[in-house]
This record gives C-alpha cells, sequence and structure tokens, in this order.
C-alpha cells in the first residue's frame, strides 16, 4: 500500500466555491447528482485536476455543460479542464445497502446515514476528499422517508424531498445526510447573543424516551462553550442522529451530528452511571468540535492532533467542571495508561502529529486523542490560565474559516506570550513515553529534587531530544503539613536540579502534582512515604497515585516472591473505605486495583516476564483477604453507600453507587451472593442490576439473574452488549476464550453490528488472564474473529488489531502463539489496507 508523508503536503490546485448536491435514495442504487463550481488557483504547484472517488459508479461528467470523459485512475479520476472558473457536474450510483464498511453513505436499519471522517466522502461522489478543501454545500434529498436531514439550515421542503444550506465553508468529511423514519426529541437554546436555535436529537420510535438527558448535556455543553471560551453557536439548528451500526463513537458533522447510539441514548433502567457519564462527555465533546475542528479545521489529517487533542482537553474542563476535578482528572490517568501508554512503548507508537501513514483510519488513537490533549495541558499549565485565554483567543481570531497546523497553534502561544515553543514541540513530533528518573538530596535546610528524564527508542525514532516538562511539585513537613505550596518546575535539560530553601526538615516531595506531564516517574520511595502521602498530600490526584502505588508494589511483591498482601497498604485500604469525610468516588478509585494487565507491564519494565496466571491469582487473592479483613465492616459499609430513592446519574449519587458496588463485590466473596441477589431483585436502575449481576456471575452464583437478565433485556441492543461482554468478563481464565467463542455462534451474535463485535471480542482482549491463557485459545479466536470481520469492516477489524500490540511483553511460547495469529491475518488474501498496515507494524 502507498504510504503518504507529511512532508509531501502540497495545496489543491484549484478552489471549490460552491457545491451543491442532490441526493436520489434507493437502499442499492443511489444516485448522486454534484454540481460544483472550482476556480484554478493562479501559479499552483499541483495544476492537475484530480479528484478522489472509491467505489462510485460514473454515470455522466460534464464540465461547463459539456459531457466529459474523464480517465478513472486508482482511487479517483483526472480530467482536463479550463484554466479558468468552470462548472464540474456529476452522476454517481452507490450502494449504501451493500456498504458494510460505514463508511460513505450506508444503511443501519432501514435508515440512510453517512460517516466521511476521514475519507469516506470520496465513497460518495467525486471530490477533492482533503480537509484543507473547504466549500459551503447545498443538499437537496428526495426519498420516501418522513425525515430527510443534512447540514446546515433547512431552506425548503415538500413531499419526498428536503432541501438544506451549510452557510458555513467546511471540508468534505463534515458532510452529512441521514434519512429514515425517525422521531425527535425536541428544544430549544438560546445562545449569549440571544438567537435561538432549534435543538433536536432524532431516533429510532421507541427510543424517544432515551433522550431526556443527551439533550440536558447538549445545552450545557452550549452554555459551558459560551462562558468558558466565549463561543457561540452559529446555525439555527443543531441536530443530533441516534445510529446503531457505527464504527467510531460520535462524529461532529457541522450542524448534523451522528452518534453510535450507546454514546447518546440513556435512560436509568437500560444505562449505568458510567454510560450516563460518557454521553454527558461525548455529546460536549462532539459539540465543542463546531469551533475546535469545525470552524477551523485541520489542514491535512497529519494535523489530527490539532482538533481532537485540544476538543478532548476541552470535554475534560467542561466535566471536571460538571463534575468532580480529582475524580476526572484521576480516571483521566487511569485510562491514559491503560491506553496511550503501551501504544507509546509499543510496536505501534506514533508522534502526536505523525509524519507518515498508510491508513489515516488507524491513527485516530489514544496518542492522537489523550496524549494530544495531555500536551495542551501542559502548555496551559506552562503558560498560565490567563496566557493559555489570550492564545486560544488569538487562535479563534486568527484563524477562523481556515484549514490549519500544529504551528499555526503554537504560533498564537507563541505569539500571546512571548515564548519560543520550539523545545515544546518536540512533544508533537517525538514518540514515546519519557522516563523521568528523580533523586533527592537534603542539607542545611535546602532540599534538592534532580530530575533525569529518557524516552525509550520508538519505530524510526532510536534517539530523542529533552523535552520542556512542567513537573508541579509540592513539599510536605514530616508531620503532614504543606510546607510548600504547588510550584511547578520547568525542566528543559536532560538532567536538571531544583532546589527549595528555609527547610525546617527534610521534606515529603509530592511530585506531578494533578499528573502535570504523561511521563513515567522513576523514584527510590517506601512503603511508608507512599502510605504518608496517601493519608497527607493535599494534591487529590497524587494522593490517589499514592495509593496506587502501594496496591501496585503489594502485587508485584505477590507475584514475584510470593509474598502475603501487604498489611500496612490493607490498613491504609480500610482506614480510608470508612473515612466518611472523603468523597466516595475518590475513595471508589483508590479501592480499584491497578488493572492486570498495568501490573503486567510494570513487571516488564522491571526487566521480568509477566505472568497472567499468576497476575490473575494474586488479584484474587488481595480481594478475598481485604474481604476477610473487613469482614466485621462489609456490611454497614454496603447499608451506608446504597443510594436509595429516585435515580440520579449526578456525580455525587453515581460516585457512592461506584463505591457500593466496589463493597458489594468484596462482600460476595464471604456471603456467597446473598446480598447481590438481593440487590438484583430489588434493583430499579442498571447500574445496581448490572453491579449485582457481575458480582454473582464472578462468584459463579448467577446463572438464574443472568438467564433473567437475558430475558428481560434481549429486545434491547445497548443492553445486550453488556449482557454478552459481561459473559466473558466474569468468565475463569482458562473458560474465557470458551465463552466468547460460544457467544460469537449466539444468534444475537453479528459482525455487522460494531458496537456487538466490540463486545464480545473487546471483553475477550479486555480479560488478561483469559486472553493470554497459555492455551493460545484466546488468540486464535480474535485472529479468527478478525479475518471474518476485515471482509465487511476494515476499520473495526484494524483498531481491534491493537489488541496484540503489547505481545512482546510475555514469554516465548506465547510470542510465537502470537506471531502464528498475527502471521495468518497477515497472509490472508485480500486483507484490507487498514488491517495490513496495523499487523505489519504489529509484527515489525
Ligand atoms: N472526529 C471523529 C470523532 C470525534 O473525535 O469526535
Ligand atoms: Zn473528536
Amino acid at each position: 500500500p502507498e504510504t503518504f508523508y507529511l512532508k509531501d503536503y502540497t495545496p489543491f490546485g484549484f478552489e471549490v466555491q460552491s457545491v451543491e448536491l442532490t441526493f436520489r435514495l434507493a437502499p442499492g442504487a443511489t444516485r448522486v447528482q454534484s454540481r460544483i463550481h472550482f476556480a484554478p488557483k493562479p501559479g499552483a504547484a499541483n495544476p492537475e485536476f484530480f479528484l478522489h472517488g472509491e467505489q462510485l459508479s460514473l454515470i455522466s461528467a460534464a464540465v461547463d455543460g459539456a459531457p466529459v470523459t474523464p480517465t478513472l485512475t486508482e482511487g479517483g479520476l483526472t480530467c482536463n479542464v479550463p484554466d479558468q472558473p468552470f462548472v464540474w457536474e456529476a452522476e454517481v450510483e452507490i450502494d449504501p445497502q451493500g456498504n458494510t464498511a460505514l463508511e460513505g453513505l450506508y444503511m443501519s436499519n432501514g435508515m440512510y446515514c453517512t460517516q466521511c471522517e476521514a475519507e469516506g466522502f470520496r465513497k460518495i461522489t467525486y471530490y477533492p476528499d482533503r480537509p484543507d478543501v473547504m466549500s459551503t454545500f447545498k443538499v437537496r434529498i428526495e426519498g420516501d422517508e418522513p425525515v430527510k436531514l443534512s447540514n446546515g439550515n433547512p431552506t425548503a421542503s415538500g413531499a419526498g424531498w428536503a432541501e438544506w444550506h451549510d452557510p458555513w465553508p467546511k471540508p468534505a468529511y463534515l458532510f452529512a445526510l441521514v434519512a429514515g423514519d425517525l422521531v425527535n426529541h425536541p428544544d430549544s437554546f438560546t445562545t449569549m447573543s440571544g438567537k435561538e436555535v432549534e435543538l433536536n436529537i432524532w431516533v429510532r420510535p421507541g427510543d424517544e424516551g432515551k433522550c431526556a438527558f443527551g439533550m440536558e448535556a447538549l445545552k450545557k455543553s452550549m452554555k459551558w462553550d459560551e462562558d468558558a471560551y466565549g463561543r457561540e453557536y452559529d446555525l439555527d439548528i443543531f441536530n443530533i442522529v441516534a445510529v446503531d451500526d457505527f464504527n467510531m463513537g460520535a462524529m461532529e458533522n457541522k450542524g448534523l451530528n451522528i452518534f453510535n447510539s450507546s454514546c447518546v441514548l440513556a435512560s436509568p433502567e437500560t444505562s449505568t452511571d458510567a454510560n450516563f457519564e460518557r454521553i454527558e462527555a461525548i455529546i460536549a465533546h462532539e459539540y465543542f468540535h463546531n469551533w475546535t475542528g469545525n470552524r477551523i479545521t485541520c489542514r491535512d489529517w497529519f494535523q489530527l492532533c490539532l482538533k481532537e487533542g485540544l476538543t478532548v482537553f476541552r470535554d475534560a474542563q467542561f466535566t471536571a467542571d460538571m463534575r468532580s476535578a480529582p475524580v476526572k482528572r484521576i480516571s483521566d490517568v487511569i485510562d491514559l495508561r491503560a491506553r496511550q501508554f503501551p501504544e507509546d512503548g509499543g510496536p505501534l507508537a506514533h508522534p502526536v502529529r505523525p509524519e507518515q501513514f498508510q491508513e489515516i483510519n488507524n491513527f485516530y488513537t489514544a496518542t492522537i486523542y489523550e496524549k494530544g490533549a495531555e500536551v495542551i495541558g501542559m502548555l496551559k499549565r506552562l503558560v498560565g490560565d490567563e496566557d493559555y485565554a489570550k492564545a486560544v483567543t488569538l487562535y479563534f481570531d486568527r484563524h477562523d474559516g481556515q484549514a490549519c497546523t500544529i504551528e499555526d497553534w503554537l504560533k498564537v502561544f507563541e505569539d500571546a506570550t512571548g515564548r519560543d515553543l520550539s523545545q515544546f514541540k518536540r512533544w508533537y513530533s517525538q514518540a514515546g513515553t519519557p522516563h523521568l528518573k528523580v533523586s533527592e538530596d537534603y542539607a542545611d535546610g535546602t532540599y534538592t529534587l534532580t530530575f533525569e528524564q529518557s524516552t525509550p527508542p520508538t519505530p524510526g525514532q532510536p534517539d530523542k531530544d529533552p523535552r520542556v516538562i512542567p513537573i508541579a511539585v509540592g513539599l510536605l513537613g514530616p508531620n503532614g503539613d504543606e510546607v510548600c505550596a504547588t510550584r511547578v518546575l520547568e525542566m528543559t535539560e536532560a538532567k536538571q536540579s531544583f532546589t527549595f530553601d528555609g527547610l525546617a526538615a527534610k521534606p515529603v516531595p509530592s511530585i506531578l502534582r494533578e499528573f502535570s506531564a504523561p511521563v513515567i516517574l522513576e523514584r527510590e520511595t517506601s512503603n511508608a512515604e507512599r502510605a504518608f502521602l496517601l493519608a497527607h498530600d493535599t494534591d487529590p490526584f497524587n494522593r490517589w497515585e499514592a495509593g496506587n502505588a502501594l496496591a501496585r508494589e503489594a502485587r508485584v511483591a505477590m507475584v514475584l516472591e510470593g509474598a502475603a498482601p501487604d498489611a500496612d497498604y490493607l490498613d491504609a485500604l480500610q482506614k480510608l473505605l470508612r473515612d466518611d469525610s472523603q468523597d466516595p468516588a475518590f475513595r471508589a478509585l483508590v479501592l480499584s486495583p491497578p488493572s492486570q494487565s498495568d501490573i503486567a507491564q510494570t513487571l516488564f519494565e522491571r526487566g521480568h516476564v509477566p505472568d497472567p496466571q499468576k497476575i490473575f491469582d494474586a488479584a484474587e487473592t488481595f480481594a478475598q483477604t481485604l474481604a476477610q479483613q473487613l469482614a466485621d465492616s462489609l456490611p454497614r459499609l454496603y447499608a451506608d453507600t446504597t443510594v436509595s430513592g429516585a435515580y440520579s446519574p449526578d456525580a455525587i449519587s453515581s460516585g457512592k453507587r461506584d463505591l457500593n458496588g466496589r463493597i458489594l463485590s468484596l462482600l460476595t466473596r464471604l456471603d456467597g451472593g446473598q446480598q447481590a441477589a438481593r440487590q438484583y431483585e430489588d434493583a430499579d436502575n442498571m447500574t445496581q442490576q448490572y453491579a449485582a449481576l457481575t458480582c454473582l456471575l464472578k462468584a459463579e452464583k448467577g446463572d438464574a439473574q443472568s438467564q433473567a437478565f437475558f430475558e428481560q433485556w434481549k429486545g434491547d441492543r445497548l443492553v445486550m452488549d453488556k449482557w454478552f461482554a459481561l459473559q466473558i468478563a466474569s468468565a475463569a481464565p482458562e473458560t474465557a476464550a470458551s465463552v466468547a467463542r460460544d457467544l460469537t455462534q449466539h444468534e444475537l451474535f453479528t459482525l455487522k453490528n460494531p458496537n456487538r463485535f466490540r463486545a464480545v471480542m473487546g471483553a475477550l482482549a479486555g480479560h488478561h488472564a483469559g486472553f493470554h491463557h497459555a492455551s493460545g485459545a484466546g488468540y486464535r479466536l480474535l485472529a479468527e474473529n478478525l479475518i471474518a470481520l476485515d471482509k465487511l469492516n476494515p476499520q473495526t477489524t484494524a483498531r481491534m488489531c491493537a489488541a496484540f500490540q503489547t505481545w512482546k511483553r510475555y514469554d516465548a511460547d506465547r510470542q510465537a502463539l502470537i506471531r502464528t495469529e498475527l502471521e495468518r491475518i497477515a497472509g490472508t488474501e485480500g486483507l484490507s489496507r487498514d488491517t495490513t498496515e496495523m499487523v505489519t507494524r504489529i509484527l515489525d
């Protein structure tokens, strides 16, 4: 496959002045007519008239009204055109019903919908399908479907047709069309300048009752973007549509956001607290793209982090404001370490701004999104809140309506602050997670912290230069009082020392507060000091971090030395659990152990070969010991944290339910599932029902409830995804693969729905000891299903290949088993470009 390089960027040789599209919808043969005004750019470096197009049947083409016969090439067409403005017209036929890749125009449950990012528009018509080509769009949709939607504002409609006009120039990846038998949940929002905006969430009949929460989240997002960033909405209408078959979570098409139904539909009976929180965040994320992504877009796909990193950063700020800032930060770091650190430390590592790709769909990664957001967080910390606000305002003022680069983004910060950000820019160009080694010295009231940074080699980048690292540090005195409030140390050298004067005694440092940089901190310390920080640190993130480190060390000692669970850590946990002054959500986070995959990574980093079964056994032993130590207090803790009354997904109630669920899982280890069975019976919301079922299935006591759950919810696709995933997540390591294999034969399993595929295969890959069971059955089953899915949906297949990215951590036998499966996938005839690229990178 062809490789595309950032350094090869050249602008398109033509302006697109306007686009008019007419769709005549028919499931197997939709006709798309385009009428596009082009104007050659004087002196263009690339004067060739090339339009992208894939899987299109060209019916006719004309230039200035005269029929032409373009030359069809791989991936598009070329045509001789005048050297002055001209009108291009074409008619193509496409097959939405046969489109199982879910890119371009496709059908989901009888409804037409589109997904054009990154390069799906070329499956709709011939067009310069690149983000730096921006134009206004007029769209006419003809068809029997009662609801027909596109971007922008509605302009006219009649029996069997509707017309839309989007006045804001946009790239084709933001094009959207939806048509089907849909019902809406309407509302409205008055913007800060007093403009009334019509809001709708469109769903399939029957789902109307699951829109209210999403609508509230949308209105909160619109208000927040006005208050926090001064950004106002810019059309008369904002539509959201829920679609069952969708590769991503959601898509920010201008004025017509399309959502995976799992990321917008919510009700207490069918959605967990985690679902509610995620829905609120994704609605915000897509809405915030209206300014960071749509009004200001990316020049090319190498700049993807320009819109995604910034928008993730903005949605995290929103969630922190709506809920608990520390809890959000801790959750984000857990997620970053679980998904981005393994990517950065393995064969799929790539810079936040990659410099090459074969298939851009493979770069919608945790590195682009989450590390991209971390980089913005660091920038904000370095320049301060006020200068951050100035720089971002300058970004909006200077670049509105443009397709931009990371250079443009950094320049507004340089101009607004007078800083030189050339070294900071390495965060965008160098892959890999820096390791930050810390040593300390204390003499005569002066405390010195010395840091050394180094980043391991990553594919194509053997050597790294030092980066700018903002290290937020506070100091605690021996009695636990803070003797130095948070200070941001700006590290720029490979090795650098910082001193703190006037201290009465050697302090205990709290380093990397709020996780001020996405690095791996390496510091020789003791469990006593960790317990001290867990008890006294004023920074909630580092308090959690101390508990997390205690948990990790305890697990590592159990795995490597067969040690008993660490008594001091068990004590600290017990104290915290009973401490009602602490936020329940925070207590739940401290109580949740590091993931087994995380322990495997730690062992690997320390030069050991992780044994997944031993890691699993250590987790079980630890939980059992904790439950036994807490035996006397668990019933009271359970009662105290039980939330009763009408369900509300607010942060406080959700945090309490989270803690309650963790206590129930400990209690289940002692009471054989009696309390869980009662909770299952009494539950009037999915959070409590699902928590109870999880406990029961893990205790192998939940067959009846699992069956009842299935009967109750078999008509609800989203709840069924939970049921599928839970069967695997709760299985023993030796049976996880066979449970998953049986589920792939279940009548409700289908390769055609990405959510269902991810529910089963994602749960298998997420069951660390099950997926990595020595039999290799997990590897085999995943490979078989990836090969099958690739024929239908390359994008979802390729992303799921990442399950194999950590394969070099494991022993030679497991590596050989995985290699066999990766080679089997790679050797499959007709394998997609997406999957080929992923498997080749993982194998390299
Ligand atoms: N742009 C793809 C989906 C999202 O990040 O919002
Ligand atoms: Zn996004």
